[in-house]
Protein backbone atom coordinates (compact mmCIF):
# COMPACT_ATOMS: atom_id res chain seq x y z
CA UNK A 1 0.00 0.00 0.00
CA UNK A 2 1.44 3.33 -1.05
CA UNK A 3 0.13 6.72 0.16
CA UNK A 4 -0.13 9.21 -2.67
CA UNK A 5 -0.02 12.88 -1.60
CA UNK A 6 -2.74 14.80 -3.02
CA UNK A 7 -2.85 18.93 -2.79
CA UNK A 8 -6.10 18.29 -0.80
CA UNK A 9 -5.87 14.97 0.81
CA UNK A 10 -3.87 11.93 0.75
CA UNK A 11 -4.84 8.83 -1.01
CA UNK A 12 -4.07 5.57 0.27
CA UNK A 13 -3.30 3.29 -2.72
CA UNK A 14 -2.12 -0.01 -4.10
CA UNK A 15 -2.04 0.56 -7.74
CA UNK A 16 0.67 3.23 -7.39
CA UNK A 17 2.51 3.09 -10.90
CA UNK A 18 -0.46 2.69 -12.63
CA UNK A 19 -2.14 5.66 -10.86
CA UNK A 20 0.82 7.94 -11.52
CA UNK A 21 0.68 7.02 -15.35
CA UNK A 22 -2.89 8.77 -15.40
CA UNK A 23 -2.16 11.59 -13.30
CA UNK A 24 0.65 12.13 -15.76
CA UNK A 25 -1.13 11.21 -18.73
CA UNK A 26 -3.52 13.80 -17.68
CA UNK A 27 -1.23 16.61 -18.44
CA UNK A 28 -1.95 15.31 -22.26
CA UNK A 29 -4.70 17.00 -24.80
CA UNK A 30 -7.18 15.67 -27.03
CA UNK A 31 -7.12 18.19 -29.46
CA UNK A 32 -4.30 20.60 -27.94
CA UNK A 33 -4.16 23.08 -31.02
CA UNK A 34 -7.86 24.18 -29.65
CA UNK A 35 -7.59 23.67 -25.96
CA UNK A 36 -4.41 25.65 -25.91
CA UNK A 37 -5.64 28.62 -28.42
CA UNK A 38 -4.68 32.01 -27.54
CA UNK A 39 -7.86 33.84 -26.40
CA UNK A 40 -7.78 36.33 -29.18
CA UNK A 41 -7.54 33.38 -32.08
CA UNK A 42 -10.41 31.76 -29.85
CA UNK A 43 -12.54 34.83 -30.04
CA UNK A 44 -11.73 35.16 -34.08
CA UNK A 45 -13.05 31.25 -34.67
CA UNK A 46 -16.01 31.74 -32.68
CA UNK A 47 -16.72 35.54 -33.90
CA UNK A 48 -16.57 33.40 -37.93
CA UNK A 49 -18.71 30.69 -36.30
CA UNK A 50 -21.04 33.04 -34.60
CA UNK A 51 -21.96 35.21 -38.19
CA UNK A 52 -22.47 31.69 -39.83
CA UNK A 53 -24.82 30.06 -37.33
CA UNK A 54 -26.84 33.46 -37.01
CA UNK A 55 -27.37 33.25 -41.27
CA UNK A 56 -28.09 29.16 -40.58
CA UNK A 57 -30.77 29.14 -38.15
CA UNK A 58 -32.49 32.73 -39.96
CA UNK A 59 -32.53 31.38 -43.32
CA UNK A 60 -33.63 28.12 -41.97
CA UNK A 61 -35.86 28.09 -38.97
CA UNK A 62 -38.66 29.80 -38.80
CA UNK A 63 -39.26 30.22 -35.27
CA UNK A 64 -35.79 31.81 -35.20
CA UNK A 65 -36.25 34.18 -37.70
CA UNK A 66 -39.73 35.21 -35.52
CA UNK A 67 -38.47 35.60 -32.73
CA UNK A 68 -35.22 37.92 -33.96
CA UNK A 69 -37.25 39.66 -35.88
CA UNK A 70 -39.52 40.23 -33.02
CA UNK A 71 -36.54 41.67 -31.40
CA UNK A 72 -35.51 44.16 -34.67
CA UNK A 73 -32.40 41.80 -34.97
CA UNK A 74 -30.87 40.97 -38.90
CA UNK A 75 -28.40 38.62 -39.54
CA UNK A 76 -26.06 41.63 -40.42
CA UNK A 77 -26.28 43.02 -37.00
CA UNK A 78 -23.88 40.23 -35.92
CA UNK A 79 -20.34 40.90 -36.99
CA UNK A 80 -18.50 39.72 -34.02
CA UNK A 81 -18.96 37.33 -31.13
CA UNK A 82 -19.26 40.72 -29.55
CA UNK A 83 -22.31 41.51 -31.06
CA UNK A 84 -23.74 38.01 -29.35
CA UNK A 85 -26.09 40.04 -27.04
CA UNK A 86 -28.23 41.72 -29.62
CA UNK A 87 -29.48 38.56 -29.91
CA UNK A 88 -32.73 36.91 -28.29
CA UNK A 89 -32.41 34.57 -25.46
CA UNK A 90 -34.04 30.86 -26.19
CA UNK A 91 -35.92 28.99 -22.76
CA UNK A 92 -37.60 25.86 -22.21
CA UNK A 93 -40.77 27.33 -23.06
CA UNK A 94 -39.51 27.73 -26.59
CA UNK A 95 -38.47 24.09 -27.00
CA UNK A 96 -41.52 22.86 -25.98
CA UNK A 97 -43.53 25.19 -28.27
CA UNK A 98 -41.47 23.90 -30.80
CA UNK A 99 -42.03 20.67 -30.30
CA UNK A 100 -41.09 18.28 -31.64
CA UNK A 101 -39.73 19.87 -35.40
CA UNK A 102 -40.28 23.73 -35.15
CA UNK A 103 -36.02 24.02 -34.10
CA UNK A 104 -34.79 21.87 -36.50
CA UNK A 105 -32.33 23.96 -38.84
CA UNK A 106 -31.41 20.65 -41.37
CA UNK A 107 -33.85 18.68 -43.19
CA UNK A 108 -34.51 15.28 -41.58
CA UNK A 109 -32.93 13.20 -44.18
CA UNK A 110 -29.38 14.60 -42.77
CA UNK A 111 -30.03 13.78 -39.36
CA UNK A 112 -28.55 10.40 -38.03
CA UNK A 113 -30.13 10.67 -34.61
CA UNK A 114 -32.19 12.17 -31.81
CA UNK A 115 -31.56 12.16 -27.58
CA UNK A 116 -34.29 13.45 -25.12
CA UNK A 117 -34.63 14.17 -21.61
CA UNK A 118 -36.06 12.75 -19.49
CA UNK A 119 -38.65 15.46 -19.03
CA UNK A 120 -40.76 14.12 -16.25
CA UNK A 121 -43.40 17.77 -16.57
CA UNK A 122 -44.09 18.59 -20.01
CA UNK A 123 -43.07 18.00 -22.90
CA UNK A 124 -39.75 16.25 -23.13
CA UNK A 125 -36.98 18.19 -25.29
CA UNK A 126 -36.01 16.01 -28.50
CA UNK A 127 -32.56 17.55 -29.84
CA UNK A 128 -31.50 16.04 -33.08
CA UNK A 129 -28.01 15.55 -34.53
CA UNK A 130 -26.63 15.29 -37.87
CA UNK A 131 -23.19 12.95 -38.52
CA UNK A 132 -21.09 15.70 -38.02
CA UNK A 133 -22.89 16.97 -34.89
CA UNK A 134 -22.18 13.67 -33.18
CA UNK A 135 -19.16 13.60 -34.46
CA UNK A 136 -18.39 17.33 -32.48
CA UNK A 137 -20.02 15.74 -29.46
CA UNK A 138 -17.82 12.85 -29.14
CA UNK A 139 -14.93 15.15 -29.44
CA UNK A 140 -16.04 16.77 -26.64
CA UNK A 141 -16.23 13.84 -24.28
CA UNK A 142 -12.94 12.43 -26.06
CA UNK A 143 -11.18 15.77 -24.82
CA UNK A 144 -13.35 15.03 -21.03
CA UNK A 145 -11.33 11.32 -20.97
CA UNK A 146 -7.84 12.66 -22.29
CA UNK A 147 -7.76 15.19 -19.46
CA UNK A 148 -8.17 12.48 -17.21
CA UNK A 149 -5.83 11.10 -18.24
CA UNK A 150 -7.12 8.39 -20.82
CA UNK A 151 -5.57 6.86 -24.04
CA UNK A 152 -5.99 3.82 -25.43
CA UNK A 153 -4.46 1.78 -23.05
CA UNK A 154 -7.25 2.40 -21.15
CA UNK A 155 -10.50 0.44 -20.11
CA UNK A 156 -13.28 2.67 -19.91
CA UNK A 157 -16.54 1.26 -18.18
CA UNK A 158 -19.23 3.53 -18.99
CA UNK A 159 -22.28 2.90 -16.18
CA UNK A 160 -24.31 6.32 -17.35
CA UNK A 161 -27.49 4.99 -18.96
CA UNK A 162 -27.54 4.16 -22.41
CA UNK A 163 -30.27 5.06 -24.70
CA UNK A 164 -32.55 8.92 -24.88
CA UNK A 165 -30.00 10.29 -22.21
CA UNK A 166 -27.28 11.31 -23.29
CA UNK A 167 -24.57 10.40 -20.68
CA UNK A 168 -24.43 6.69 -22.01
CA UNK A 169 -23.99 7.58 -25.83
CA UNK A 170 -21.80 10.62 -25.09
CA UNK A 171 -18.86 9.14 -23.15
CA UNK A 172 -19.14 5.82 -25.18
CA UNK A 173 -18.66 7.77 -28.35
CA UNK A 174 -15.56 9.80 -26.58
CA UNK A 175 -14.05 6.76 -25.23
CA UNK A 176 -14.24 5.23 -29.01
CA UNK A 177 -12.28 8.40 -30.28
CA UNK A 178 -9.94 8.14 -27.89
CA UNK A 179 -9.10 4.08 -28.79
CA UNK A 180 -10.10 3.07 -25.04
CA UNK A 181 -11.57 -0.68 -25.23
CA UNK A 182 -14.85 0.28 -24.25
CA UNK A 183 -17.22 -1.30 -21.78
CA UNK A 184 -20.98 -0.28 -22.90
CA UNK A 185 -22.42 -1.19 -19.39
CA UNK A 186 -25.46 1.15 -18.65
CA UNK A 187 -26.54 1.92 -15.55
CA UNK A 188 -27.67 -0.20 -13.23
CA UNK A 189 -26.95 -3.90 -12.53
CA UNK A 190 -24.08 -2.92 -10.04
CA UNK A 191 -23.18 -6.70 -9.40
CA UNK A 192 -22.72 -7.22 -13.22
CA UNK A 193 -20.74 -3.82 -12.77
CA UNK A 194 -18.27 -5.14 -10.30
CA UNK A 195 -17.91 -8.40 -12.25
CA UNK A 196 -16.74 -6.61 -15.26
CA UNK A 197 -15.15 -3.65 -13.69
CA UNK A 198 -12.87 -6.60 -11.89
CA UNK A 199 -12.61 -9.05 -14.46
CA UNK A 200 -11.35 -6.85 -17.54
CA UNK A 201 -9.59 -4.21 -14.81
CA UNK A 202 -11.79 -1.21 -15.76
CA UNK A 203 -9.19 1.70 -15.45
CA UNK A 204 -11.61 4.63 -15.75
CA UNK A 205 -15.59 4.86 -14.55
CA UNK A 206 -17.81 6.96 -16.27
CA UNK A 207 -21.16 7.45 -14.39
CA UNK A 208 -23.15 9.76 -11.94
CA UNK A 209 -21.61 10.53 -8.97
CA UNK A 210 -23.89 9.31 -6.92
CA UNK A 211 -23.81 5.92 -8.66
CA UNK A 212 -20.10 5.90 -8.36
CA UNK A 213 -20.66 6.04 -4.78
CA UNK A 214 -23.31 3.24 -4.64
CA UNK A 215 -20.68 0.88 -6.72
CA UNK A 216 -17.87 2.03 -3.99
CA UNK A 217 -20.07 1.20 -1.38
CA UNK A 218 -21.07 -2.30 -2.77
CA UNK A 219 -17.44 -2.90 -3.57
CA UNK A 220 -16.83 -2.56 0.27
CA UNK A 221 -19.38 -4.62 1.35
CA UNK A 222 -18.21 -7.53 -0.68
CA UNK A 223 -14.91 -7.24 0.82
CA UNK A 224 -12.87 -5.46 -2.27
CA UNK A 225 -10.15 -2.47 -1.11
CA UNK A 226 -9.00 0.36 -3.39
CA UNK A 227 -5.96 -1.47 -4.13
CA UNK A 228 -7.91 -4.76 -4.92
CA UNK A 229 -9.19 -2.77 -8.16
CA UNK A 230 -7.72 -1.45 -11.59
CA UNK A 231 -9.35 1.95 -11.58
CA UNK A 232 -7.90 5.15 -11.32
CA UNK A 233 -10.17 7.94 -12.56
CA UNK A 234 -13.61 8.55 -12.61
CA UNK A 235 -16.10 10.65 -15.04
CA UNK A 236 -18.84 11.84 -13.29
CA UNK A 237 -21.81 14.66 -13.81
CA UNK A 238 -25.33 14.87 -14.90
CA UNK A 239 -25.85 16.11 -11.24
CA UNK A 240 -24.56 18.27 -8.09
CA UNK A 241 -22.36 16.70 -6.00
CA UNK A 242 -19.96 18.60 -4.00
CA UNK A 243 -16.08 18.48 -3.12
CA UNK A 244 -16.59 16.61 0.32
CA UNK A 245 -18.13 13.67 -2.06
CA UNK A 246 -15.59 14.27 -4.61
CA UNK A 247 -13.66 13.12 -1.43
CA UNK A 248 -15.34 10.27 -0.52
CA UNK A 249 -15.36 8.76 -3.52
CA UNK A 250 -11.71 9.38 -4.33
CA UNK A 251 -11.03 7.86 -1.38
CA UNK A 252 -13.15 4.44 -1.03
CA UNK A 253 -11.94 3.84 -4.72
CA UNK A 254 -8.46 5.16 -4.91
CA UNK A 255 -9.28 7.10 -7.98
CA UNK A 256 -9.21 10.87 -9.26
CA UNK A 257 -12.63 11.60 -9.81
CA UNK A 258 -13.33 14.26 -12.26
CA UNK A 259 -16.32 16.45 -12.90
CA UNK A 260 -18.09 16.60 -16.19
CA UNK A 261 -20.80 18.96 -17.39
CA UNK A 262 -23.58 19.39 -20.30
CA UNK A 263 -27.45 19.42 -20.72
CA UNK A 264 -29.15 17.81 -23.78
CA UNK A 265 -30.40 20.85 -25.26
CA UNK A 266 -26.57 21.39 -26.12
CA UNK A 267 -25.48 18.26 -27.22
CA UNK A 268 -25.09 16.20 -24.13
CA UNK A 269 -22.20 15.54 -21.80
CA UNK A 270 -18.77 17.35 -22.69
CA UNK A 271 -19.80 20.61 -23.03
CA UNK A 272 -17.00 21.36 -20.38
CA UNK A 273 -15.02 18.92 -18.29
CA UNK A 274 -12.48 19.03 -15.59
CA UNK A 275 -8.82 18.91 -15.95
CA UNK A 276 -5.79 17.87 -13.51
CA UNK A 277 -6.12 21.15 -11.59
CA UNK A 278 -10.11 20.29 -10.26
CA UNK A 279 -10.89 23.85 -10.28
CA UNK A 280 -14.00 24.38 -12.28
CA UNK A 281 -14.54 22.61 -15.82
CA UNK A 282 -13.22 23.94 -19.21
CA UNK A 283 -16.18 25.08 -21.51
CA UNK A 284 -15.48 23.71 -25.34
CA UNK A 285 -15.66 27.43 -26.24
CA UNK A 286 -14.87 26.69 -30.29
CA UNK A 287 -18.44 25.08 -30.15
CA UNK A 288 -20.51 26.27 -26.76
CA UNK A 289 -20.37 30.10 -26.30
CA UNK A 290 -20.93 30.89 -22.15
CA UNK A 291 -22.23 33.79 -20.92
CA UNK A 292 -23.46 34.59 -17.41
CA UNK A 293 -26.70 36.68 -16.83
CA UNK A 294 -28.92 38.17 -14.18
CA UNK A 295 -31.32 35.48 -14.36
CA UNK A 296 -34.48 38.62 -13.76
CA UNK A 297 -32.70 41.17 -16.26
CA UNK A 298 -31.50 39.24 -18.81
CA UNK A 299 -28.38 41.88 -18.32
CA UNK A 300 -24.74 39.64 -19.06
CA UNK A 301 -22.64 40.36 -16.19
CA UNK A 302 -18.98 40.18 -16.21
CA UNK A 303 -16.80 37.12 -15.36
CA UNK A 304 -16.34 36.47 -11.90
CA UNK A 305 -19.92 37.03 -11.56
CA UNK A 306 -22.95 34.48 -10.15
CA UNK A 307 -25.72 34.03 -12.55
CA UNK A 308 -27.55 32.18 -15.23
CA UNK A 309 -25.43 29.95 -17.40
CA UNK A 310 -26.13 30.37 -20.75
CA UNK A 311 -24.97 28.65 -23.74
CA UNK A 312 -25.10 29.30 -27.64
CA UNK A 313 -23.86 26.59 -29.61
CA UNK A 314 -21.77 27.75 -32.58
CA UNK A 315 -20.87 25.12 -34.65
CA UNK A 316 -24.10 22.88 -34.47
CA UNK A 317 -26.36 21.73 -37.54
CA UNK A 318 -29.59 20.28 -36.86
CA UNK A 319 -30.60 21.52 -32.96
CA UNK A 320 -28.22 24.77 -32.77
CA UNK A 321 -29.41 27.15 -29.81
CA UNK A 322 -28.74 30.67 -29.63
CA UNK A 323 -28.76 31.77 -26.31
CA UNK A 324 -30.32 28.97 -24.45
CA UNK A 325 -30.93 29.71 -20.65
CA UNK A 326 -29.78 26.59 -18.80
CA UNK A 327 -31.00 27.55 -15.46
CA UNK A 328 -27.83 26.63 -14.02
CA UNK A 329 -26.66 28.85 -11.66
CA UNK A 330 -22.95 29.15 -12.35
CA UNK A 331 -19.49 31.51 -12.55
CA UNK A 332 -17.12 31.82 -15.53
CA UNK A 333 -13.57 32.26 -15.02
CA UNK A 334 -10.36 33.05 -17.52
CA UNK A 335 -8.01 32.89 -14.59
CA UNK A 336 -4.84 30.98 -16.07
CA UNK A 337 -5.05 26.66 -15.62
CA UNK A 338 -2.08 25.13 -14.42
CA UNK A 339 -3.17 22.23 -17.09
CA UNK A 340 -1.73 24.92 -20.07
CA UNK A 341 -5.98 24.85 -21.10
CA UNK A 342 -6.66 28.31 -22.59
CA UNK A 343 -10.36 27.19 -22.75
CA UNK A 344 -12.59 29.09 -19.85
CA UNK A 345 -13.89 27.41 -16.75
CA UNK A 346 -17.32 27.11 -15.32
CA UNK A 347 -17.51 26.79 -11.52
CA UNK A 348 -19.27 23.55 -10.23
CA UNK A 349 -22.90 24.55 -11.13
CA UNK A 350 -24.02 25.96 -7.42
CA UNK A 351 -27.59 24.93 -8.11
CA UNK A 352 -30.77 25.94 -10.46
CA UNK A 353 -33.07 28.72 -10.92
CA UNK A 354 -35.56 26.54 -10.80
CA UNK A 355 -34.44 24.23 -7.96
CA UNK A 356 -33.91 26.25 -5.54
CA UNK A 357 -36.20 25.34 -2.87
CA UNK A 358 -37.81 28.49 -0.89
CA UNK A 359 -39.03 26.69 2.54
CA UNK A 360 -40.26 29.38 4.82
CA UNK A 361 -38.93 32.24 2.75
CA UNK A 362 -35.35 30.85 3.05
CA UNK A 363 -33.68 30.19 0.28
CA UNK A 364 -32.19 26.21 0.54
CA UNK A 365 -30.10 24.19 -2.05
CA UNK A 366 -30.10 20.36 -1.30
CA UNK A 367 -26.26 20.98 -2.17
CA UNK A 368 -26.01 22.78 1.19
CA UNK A 369 -27.76 19.89 3.19
CA UNK A 370 -25.15 17.47 1.58
CA UNK A 371 -22.54 19.27 3.09
CA UNK A 372 -23.30 19.41 6.09
CA UNK A 373 -24.11 15.77 6.20
CA UNK A 374 -20.49 15.29 4.69
CA UNK A 375 -19.19 17.11 7.39
CA UNK A 376 -20.79 15.13 9.91
CA UNK A 377 -19.78 12.59 8.97
CA UNK A 378 -22.76 11.09 7.24
CA UNK A 379 -22.87 9.25 3.53
CA UNK A 380 -24.66 11.70 0.81
CA UNK A 381 -28.00 9.49 1.47
CA UNK A 382 -30.12 11.51 2.23
CA UNK A 383 -34.26 13.04 0.97
CA UNK A 384 -35.08 16.35 1.38
CA UNK A 385 -39.49 16.31 1.91
CA UNK A 386 -41.19 19.34 1.80
CA UNK A 387 -44.94 19.99 2.51
CA UNK A 388 -47.20 22.24 4.06
CA UNK A 389 -49.36 21.96 6.62
CA UNK A 390 -51.72 24.79 7.86
CA UNK A 391 -50.18 27.11 5.76
CA UNK A 392 -46.45 26.39 6.97
CA UNK A 393 -44.12 24.41 5.36
CA UNK A 394 -42.65 21.76 7.24
CA UNK A 395 -39.07 20.72 6.58
CA UNK A 396 -37.84 17.09 6.86
CA UNK A 397 -34.97 15.55 6.38
CA UNK A 398 -34.45 11.44 6.34
CA UNK A 399 -30.59 10.93 6.72
CA UNK A 400 -29.67 7.19 6.49
CA UNK A 401 -26.83 6.00 9.11
CA UNK A 402 -23.98 3.64 7.84
CA UNK A 403 -23.79 0.34 9.43
CA UNK A 404 -21.31 1.60 11.63
CA UNK A 405 -23.43 4.34 12.63
CA UNK A 406 -26.48 2.65 13.01
CA UNK A 407 -28.00 2.03 16.90
CA UNK A 408 -31.18 1.80 17.86
CA UNK A 409 -30.98 3.29 21.15
CA UNK A 410 -33.81 5.90 21.15
CA UNK A 411 -31.48 8.19 23.32
CA UNK A 412 -28.67 7.74 20.78
CA UNK A 413 -30.77 8.67 17.71
CA UNK A 414 -32.02 11.40 19.06
CA UNK A 415 -28.71 13.51 20.12
CA UNK A 416 -27.19 12.43 16.45
CA UNK A 417 -30.85 14.19 15.41
CA UNK A 418 -30.23 16.90 17.45
CA UNK A 419 -26.78 17.48 16.74
CA UNK A 420 -27.80 17.16 12.41
CA UNK A 421 -30.55 19.79 12.62
CA UNK A 422 -28.16 21.93 14.36
CA UNK A 423 -25.64 22.11 12.03
CA UNK A 424 -28.23 22.45 9.09
CA UNK A 425 -29.53 25.39 11.29
CA UNK A 426 -25.92 26.80 11.00
CA UNK A 427 -25.95 26.07 7.21
CA UNK A 428 -29.44 27.80 5.92
CA UNK A 429 -30.85 29.84 8.76
CA UNK A 430 -34.11 27.43 9.30
CA UNK A 431 -34.70 24.47 11.71
CA UNK A 432 -35.42 21.21 9.34
CA UNK A 433 -36.56 17.80 11.50
CA UNK A 434 -33.91 15.57 10.90
CA UNK A 435 -35.40 11.91 10.97
CA UNK A 436 -32.13 9.04 10.98
CA UNK A 437 -33.17 5.87 9.18
CA UNK A 438 -31.32 2.54 9.26
CA UNK A 439 -28.71 1.51 6.44
CA UNK A 440 -29.75 0.93 2.94
CA UNK A 441 -33.74 2.16 3.52
CA UNK A 442 -33.59 5.23 0.94
CA UNK A 443 -34.06 3.98 -2.44
CA UNK A 444 -30.34 3.97 -4.65
CA UNK A 445 -30.52 5.29 -7.76
CA UNK A 446 -28.73 4.17 -10.32
CA UNK A 447 -29.04 7.41 -12.73
CA UNK A 448 -29.57 11.01 -11.07
CA UNK A 449 -30.84 10.43 -7.22
CA UNK A 450 -33.96 11.91 -6.40
CA UNK A 451 -32.70 14.33 -3.58
CA UNK A 452 -36.53 16.70 -2.92
CA UNK A 453 -39.53 15.72 -2.85
CA UNK A 454 -41.43 18.72 -2.85
CA UNK A 455 -45.20 17.97 -2.34
CA UNK A 456 -46.69 21.62 -1.95
CA UNK A 457 -47.62 21.95 -5.32
CA UNK A 458 -46.63 25.83 -5.45
CA UNK A 459 -46.26 25.94 -9.22
O1 LIG B 1 -27.22 15.37 -17.55
C1 LIG B 1 -25.90 15.43 -19.58
C2 LIG B 1 -24.77 14.78 -18.88
C3 LIG B 1 -24.63 13.41 -18.91
C4 LIG B 1 -23.82 15.54 -18.23
C5 LIG B 1 -23.56 12.80 -18.29
C6 LIG B 1 -22.73 14.94 -17.62
C7 LIG B 1 -22.60 13.58 -17.65
P1 LIG B 1 -29.63 16.53 -18.92
O2 LIG B 1 -30.27 15.27 -18.47
O3 LIG B 1 -30.28 17.29 -20.01
O4 LIG B 1 -28.17 16.26 -19.44
O5 LIG B 1 -29.46 17.46 -17.64
C8 LIG B 1 -28.78 18.68 -17.73
O6 LIG B 1 -28.08 18.43 -15.41
O7 LIG B 1 -28.59 21.69 -16.78
C9 LIG B 1 -27.46 20.64 -14.87
O8 LIG B 1 -28.49 21.22 -14.09
C10 LIG B 1 -27.30 19.18 -14.50
N1 LIG B 1 -25.89 18.78 -14.60
C11 LIG B 1 -25.27 18.17 -15.63
N2 LIG B 1 -23.97 17.96 -15.34
C12 LIG B 1 -23.75 18.47 -14.10
C13 LIG B 1 -22.63 18.57 -13.22
C14 LIG B 1 -27.14 15.67 -18.73
N3 LIG B 1 -21.44 18.09 -13.55
C15 LIG B 1 -28.72 19.32 -16.35
N4 LIG B 1 -22.81 19.18 -12.03
C16 LIG B 1 -27.87 20.57 -16.34
C17 LIG B 1 -24.00 19.69 -11.67
C18 LIG B 1 -24.98 19.01 -13.63
N5 LIG B 1 -25.10 19.61 -12.43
Amino acid sequence: VFVFSHPSHNLTLGNQANYERMIKMAQNYYQKEIETMPIEEMKKLQSEKLVKQVKHVYENVPYYKNLMDEKGVKPDDIKSIDDIHKLPFLTKADLRDAYPYGLLAKPLDDCVRIQSTSGTTGRRVVAFYTQNDVDLWEDCCARAIVAAGGTKKDVCQVAYGYGLFTGGPGLNGGSHKVGCLTLPMSSGNTERQIQFMTDLSATILCCTPSYAAYIAETLKEQGYKPEDISLKAGIFGAEPWTEEMRRGIEESLGIKAYDIYGLTETTGPGVSFECSEQTGMHVNEDHFYAEIIDPDTGEVLPEGSKGELVFTSLDKEAFPLLRYRTRDICVLSRKKCSCGRTLIKMAKPMGRTDDMLIIRGVNVFPSQIETVLLNEGYQPNYQIIVDRVNNNDTFEVNVEMSPEQFTDKVSDVLKMEKVLANAMKIMLGINPTVHLVAPKTIARSEGKAVRVIDKRNLI
